[in-house]
C-alpha cells in the first residue's frame, strides 16, 4: 500500500497545484442564476423576539438572509396571514393549549398561540429586512378552516397558493429556502417546491425551528428523503 506522502510525491507538484484552486473556491461554490429564486419564509414579527409565537434565534436569520438576497435577482417572501379566530389557534378550541395537537378533516394540526393576524402589527415582515428587489409576497392561511405552512399548498393538500404557476410562469427551475421556522413552513414549503419539480435547497443558517415533539430532526429527515439539498449562506456565491 502507498501512504501518504508516496501518493503526494507521485502526484507531483503541479497536480497539487492545480487542485488547490478549488478546494478554495469550494466555500461559495453555488451561484444562483436567472432560474434561481430565493423564497424568504415567514419573517414575521410574532416570530420574532417579543411576538406571540417567538422563534429562538429568529432574529439572527435577518442579516443572513439580506445578505444572501444580494446574490438573487429573484427573490419571493411569504407571510402568514391567518384570519381571527383561525383553525390553527389552540385559543379557539375549548381546553386546548398551544402545541397540543387536534385532527381536523384534512389531518392531524398543531395548535399554535394566536400569531399573524391579517392587518396586525405581529403579521407585518420584520422591519430589519432589506431587500427592496423582493418582486412578490404570497400571502397564506388566510382561509379559516385551513391551516398552510407551505407557500404552495395548503394544508388539505390541495388547494394551491399560485406559487408553483408564478414561478414557473417565470421560468424558475431552483428554489432556495430561507426563514423561519425551519420545521414547519420552511420544510413544508421545501417539501412542496420538490414534488412540482423544482431543485430545492435550505439554506440552513439562515433558518431557525421551534422544535416541538421532535419536529425538527423529522423535518431535516423528511428534507433530505426528498432530495431537497442542505446548505450553508457561505456556500452561495457573492453576487447573480
Ligand atoms: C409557522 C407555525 C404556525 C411557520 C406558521 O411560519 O413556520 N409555524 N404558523
Ligand atoms: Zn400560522
Amino acid at each position: 500500500m502507498l501512504d501518504r506522502r508516496q501518493v503526494l510525491a507521485a502526484l507531483g507538484t503541479s497536480a497539487l497545484v492545480a487542485l488547490a484552486p478549488t478546494a478554495l473556491l469550494a466555500a461559495a461554490s453555488i451561484k444562483p442564476d436567472d432560474a434561481s429564486a430565493l423564497l424568504v419564509i415567514d419573517v414575521q414579527n410574532c416570530f420574532l423576539p417579543g411576538g406571540s409565537l417567538a422563534v429562538k434565534e429568529g432574529e439572527q436569520v435577518v442579516p443572513v438572509i439580506n445578505k444572501i438576497s444580494k446574490a438573487f435577482s429573484n427573490v419571493v417572501m411569504t407571510q402568514d396571514w391567518h384570519t381571527p379566530g383561525h383553525v390553527s389557534f389552540a385559543s379557539v378550541h375549548s381546553g386546548k393549549k398551544p402545541f397540543e395537537t387536534i385532527d381536523l378533516p384534512y389531518g392531524k394540526q398543531v395548535l399554535w398561540p394566536d400569531h399573524c393576524v391579517q392587518g396586525t402589527d405581529g403579521a407585518s415582515l420584520s422591519k430589519d429586512l432589506a431587500i427592496p428587489h423582493a418582486e412578490l409576497i404570497i400571502r397564506k392561511g388566510f382561509h379559516k378552516d385551513v391551516d398552510s405552512y407551505s407557500a404552495f399548498l395548503e394544508a388539505d393538500g390541495k388547494t394551491s397558493t399560485g406559487l408553483a404557476g408564478y414561478l414557473k410562469g417565470r421560468k424558475i427551475k431552483r428554489v432556495f429556502v430561507a426563514g423561519l421556522a425551519t420545521d414547519f413552513c420552511v420544510a413544508w414549503t421545501a417539501l412542496d417546491a420538490r414534488k412540482a419539480g423544482f431543485e430545492v435547497y435550505v439554506v440552513e443558517d439562515a433558518c431557525r425551528g421551534i422544535d416541538t415533539q421532535g419536529s425538527l430532526a423529522k423535518a431535516w429527515a423528511d428534507m433530505a428523503k426528498a432530495g431537497v439539498k442542505r446548505i450553508q449562506s457561505a456556500d452561495i456565491a457573492a453576487s447573480a
